[in-house]
């Protein structure tokens, strides 16, 4: 089955809103694998967000994640990533949809309560980027019957 990196973020601690982002993953019948809280650093910033160091705004994204720790988890099930992203909502958590953590929590592009692994390979790349192997785990959900049909298992 596919895994998938999450971080909450700084404003989801501060307001309370873990336990409600948790959900959201937990209700859809995913599988937490892994979890633990961390404080960042700018180079595990710098490597975690590559793709935004040239932008203007990249300061205030490290400041903000580096406010205080984030709780760091791995997520499993079929179509993971995938799921997950859709879970998420747009970046933009003004434009995000109804029905989804971003659109429902938030209101701010920066502020947008959690990131996500944005495909496969990227998971594949941020999860030991954030995990060591003996902190993610593998266990029987007993609740899979109902979740997932025989062949989807
Ligand atoms: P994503 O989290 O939806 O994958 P990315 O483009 O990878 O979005 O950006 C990473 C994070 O950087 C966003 O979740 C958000 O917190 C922040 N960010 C992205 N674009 C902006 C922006 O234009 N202004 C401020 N913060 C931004
Ligand atoms: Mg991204």
């Amino acid at each position: 089955m596919e895994r998938t990196l999450i971080l909450i973020k700084p404003d989801a601690l501060q307001r309370g809103l873990v336990g409600r982002v948790m959900s959201y993953l937990e209700d859809k019948g995913l599988t937490l694998v892994g979890n633990k809280m961390m404080q960042l650093d700018d180079s595990l910033l710098h490597e975690h967000y590559a793709h935004l160091v040239d932008k203007p705004f990249f300061k205030g994204i490290a400041d903000f994640m580096k406010s205080t720790p984030v709780i760091v988890q791995c997520w499993e099930g079929q179509e993971c990533v995938e799921v997950v992203r859709k879970l998420c909502g747009v970046t933009n958590a003004r434009e995000a949809a109804s029905g989804t953590i971003r659109g429902d929590l938030g209101m701010s592009v920066q502020s947008n309560l959690i990131h996500a692994s944005d495909s496969l390979e990227t998971a594949k790349v941020e999860v030991p980027r954030f995990f060591k192997d003996d902190e993610l785990f593998s266990y029987d959900k007993k609740n899979y019957e109902y979740i997932y049909a025989p062949d989807e298992k």
